[in-house]
């Protein structure tokens, strides 16, 4: 018997007994760097505009369906679902009067108000509000339900990290035994949670110090950073962080930054992954070799490892971007790393 003949043997035995070998044509084991299967899509706000208030006609809301939410979920083409391999991101719409009944699951959530103003969302009892801008955490197991109590229809992102809690095979999802929770802490906590840098010291067991971060702290924070030089890749940055310090969530990490008109970004490249809203203006980021031509309303993706490059004219003035990465995964399990180009 030759050799080959004696290995092709030996590699259909050691199969048929629970084994494998490397077969020629595999891809080799380890890759020399990231392979990514997401694509950097783009995601335009006046077609989702369209088509989440087509939403608010022909789709029931969260009353209607139990525990579903009316969303309209950004998917990327790379993927069979979500929109990157950690992320998963929707947009939810509320009708006015609408409630979304409350329930609580493994995946950590956020929202950032997309346009609105009057709806609430309560987080363990704890009752927040969702106007333009605004950005609230759900973090892991905490009971939530969203009510639209103004005269407006809003609608808003919505980022959990379901495609890692999926790959860890670590899903539960239980509705809350009653249509609502009961809030133990009425409209306008948050002067409760913080004021300045005073703080509860003995907060009610389980509550998490702080879960909403107002549109206006996060633009006053961007205003005051605009006295330092923006930084060559992000421009002007700022992170929504915990009480402490430390990223919101222990998977997702959040930004606002603003570009100055005329910026010219150096390209880097690093192991997370960023979902990014246009919160104002236009731009460009050009990612590995793609020109992704973004304004205000649209979504985009810059995948790990990928090169990055952001970009305004001179003539469009500022552009600010929110963003949603899961950087905080990366960096617990020593997985981070980035460089510039
Ligand atoms: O609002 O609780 O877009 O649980 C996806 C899953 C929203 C929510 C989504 C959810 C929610
Ligand atoms: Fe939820």
């Amino acid at each position: 018997m030759s050799a080959d003949l004696a290995w092709e043997a030996y590699a259909e035995r050691v199969a048929a007994l629970g084994f494998s070998v490397r077969r020629e044509d595999d891809p080799p084991l380890i890759a020399s760097r990231p392979v990514t299967r997401v694509r950097p899509d783009l995601w335009k706000g006046k077609l989702i505009e369209q088509l989440v208030q087509e939403a608010g006609r022909v789709v029931a809301g969260g009353g209607a369906t139990g525990s579903e939410r009316r969303t309209l979920r950004l998917k990327n083409s790379g993927l069979p679902y979500g929109t990157t391999q950690t992320l998963w991101a929707g947009v939810q719409y509320v009708n006015p009067g609408e409630h979304a009944r409350p329930h609580r699951h493994t995946p950590n959530a956020l929202r950032y108000v997309l346009r609105g103003q009057g709806s609430v969302t309560v987080v363990d009892g704890a009752t927040y509000a969702l106007g333009d801008g605004d950005f609230v955490l759900t973090p892991a197991n905490s009971w939530h339900e969203h009510e639209n109590r103004g005269s407006e229809p809003c609608y808003w992102l919505d980022c959990l990290d379901i495609p890692l809690v999926r790959a860890l095979e670590v899903e539960f999802f239980e509705n809350f035994p009653k249509p609502r929770q009961p809030e133990v802490m009425p409209a306008a906590p948050r002067a409760q949670h913080l004021v300045g840098h005073l703080w509860p010291a003995a907060p009610a067991p389980g509550a998490e110090p702080l879960l909403a971060y107002p549109a206006a702290e996060a633009y006053a924070a961007l205003a005051s950073l605009g006295a330092w030089a923006p930084d060559p890749e992000d421009g002007w940055l700022i992170e929504y962080v915990r009480p402490g310090g430390g990223h919101v969530l222990r998977t997702m990490a959040c930004y606002l930054q603003a570009l100055p008109g005329g910026f010219a970004g150096r390209a880097h490249r690093h192991t997370h992954s960023t979902l990014y809203y246009v919160a104002e203006g236009r731009g460009r980021t050009v990612v590995d070799g793609l020109e992704l031509e973004w304004e205000a309303g649209d979504f985009f993706v810059v995948p790990s490892w990928s090169s990055h490059a952001h970009h305004t004219s001179s003539s469009a003035g500022r552009a600010v971007l929110f963003s949603v990465t899961d950087r905080p995964v990366f960096e617990a399990l020593g997985l981070w790393r980035g460089q510039a180009e």
